[in-house]
């Protein structure tokens, strides 16, 4: 019977009691009904919210975790970890990719993510040829996503530059390389997978790594409503070298001449002109937050105070996978603006004055709208994705409801995560996935075959 009930729900417009939700076989609610009587033979939870959305992931670099965490001989930085993480991508075969995406996958959604948004650009071999399926390793992502029961939204990279000069890309760049026929070709062979969950969009890397003439014409050959996603002035190296060779810092340079629009999603945006801020929260885009692996490369933080005043949207992914957990994203999206302000208690609204229900909620709806697929609430129309939480454990005892956020975001390090619904189906029962044994098994092989490659 496709049917649970839960004592407690968080719906669009917050905790809900005795919620039945009902859903179909295609893993779509169809409905959602508070203040039902329980009834003999359907599941019957404490509290039930939905899962998150993970709006940023680049599933390979799972496998470099821990590795790139030594001092070199100069200053450390951004574009040094970049050089290592380059380095570990020339070695990499589609097993690979299938095995450690995977092994992820499986770990994001023990920790409540139920979607991903894949920006994936490695495309090519090592030697820089094409694989004899154009889409080979983009489609290896998204068996995994189906092995390990994720949504996916599979963003084929765009990535011809390696400066905003349309300066040649370097060697240990040439697996990336694509131009917008290219990209084209890869998400025409993906049109057969979509599915209710999968969905296909577009990522130019970076306007370092695409010319907006590029950006331009694969937009004019997208289908309609598909999301579109593209790393912005995440370094302030990256925002000097933009105004130096196009006299506009990059998310202006965007704007000024790409029409950006609710389709978009500006992953980390993190240095920005107050007159940038107002653009995007105006255009309805997405900024893409990646606050763990922001932090781990020093990229500075995202003015979300600012941000959330002009009425923007947000998300969060978890990028280079440092943390596997929205709830680590989250309470470092909040930790950062406090150490910056030298205030507590800064995402909120005038309505919302709950700092964890507010995180989740706009989270929620910003890394839905990023994704492209109908997730990120319990409401009819929508998957059937969906966390319960842990009601014995001693964080979630002698609490108010509007409390509960609160607590599962800033209160230890236990994952409270204890079931997790996928379109309809179990993929974690009491903080076990699955299909877990067989897919770690599958990755320490993996890692084991690239212990040599650093
Ligand atoms: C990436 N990662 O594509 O994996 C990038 C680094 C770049 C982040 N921006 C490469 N976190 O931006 O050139
Ligand atoms: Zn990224």
């Amino acid at each position: 019977m496709n049917q649970l009930f839960a004592r407690h729900a968080l719906l669009p417009d917050g905790w809900c009691a005795d919620v039945l939700l009902e859903w179909n076989q295609a893993g779509d609610l169809v409905a959602v009904t508070p203040g039902s009587a329980p009834a003999a033979g359907i599941e019957c939870v404490e509290y039930a919210l939905p899962g998150m959305i993970n709006l940023h992931s680049h599933s390979f670099q799972r496998a470099l975790g821990g590795r790139t965490e030594f001092a070199g001989d100069s200053h450390d930085s951004f574009w040094t970890w970049r050089d290592l993480m380059y380095r570990f991508a020339r070695n990499i075969t589609p097993d690979h990719i299938e095995a450690i995406a995977a092994q992820l996958f499986a770990e994001c959604l023990r920790h409540g993510y139920t979607s991903v948004c894949e920006f994936h650009y490695v495309q090519r071999q090592p030697d820089g040829a094409w694989y004899d399926r154009p889409a080979e390793t983009a489609e290896r992502v998204i068996a995994a996503a189906r092995l390990a029961g994720i949504g996916v939204t599979m963003l084929p990279v765009l990535y011809s530059y390696s400066g905003f000069n349309d300066s040649p890309l370097k060697p240990e760049q040439q697996r990336f390389r694509t131009d917008a026929d290219d990209v084209l070709r890869v998400i025409e062979a993906l049109a057969p997978l979509r599915d209710g969950q999968t969905e296909v969009g577009v990522a130019p890397h970076s306007l370092r790594a695409a010319s907006i003439a590029q950006i331009n014409a694969v937009l004019a050959g997208l289908p309609p409503e598909r999301p579109v996603h593209v790393h912005i002035a995440e370094q302030q190296a990256e925002v000097q070298q933009a105004l130096a060779h196009t006299g506009r810092r990059p998310v202006q340079l965007l704007f000024d001449q790409v029409a950006v629009d609710g389709r978009w999603c500006l992953v980390h945006a993190t240095h920005l002109s107050s007159t940038e801020v107002r653009s995007i929260a105006a255009s309805g885009a997405v900024a893409g937050l990646c606050p763990t692996t922001e932090a781990n490369l020093g990229d500075g933080l995202f003015p979300l105070e600012d941000f959330l005043a002009a009425g923007g949207r947000f998300g969060i992914g978890s990028d280079s996978h440092v943390s596997q957990s929205p709830v680590e994203e989250l309470r470092w999206l909040e930790y950062g603006q406090r150490l910056h302000h030298q205030r507590r208690n800064i995402a909120v609204s005038k309505e919302q004055r709950q700092v964890g229900e507010f995180l989740w909620q706009g989270a929620l709806q910003g890394g839905a709208q990023a994704a492209g697929r109908p997730v990120g609430a319990l409401a009819p129309g929508r998957r059937a994705d969906l966390l319960v939480l842990d009601d014995g454990h001693p964080n979630l005892c002698g609490l108010a409801l509007h409390e509960v956020l609160g607590s599962l975001i800033f209160s230890g390090n236990d994952n409270l995560v204890r079931d997790v619904m996928v379109g309809g189906r179990w993929v974690v029962r009491n903080a076990q996935h699955v299909a877990q044994q067989a897919i770690a098994a599958r990755f320490k092989h993996t890692m084991a075959e690239l212990r040599e490659f650093r």
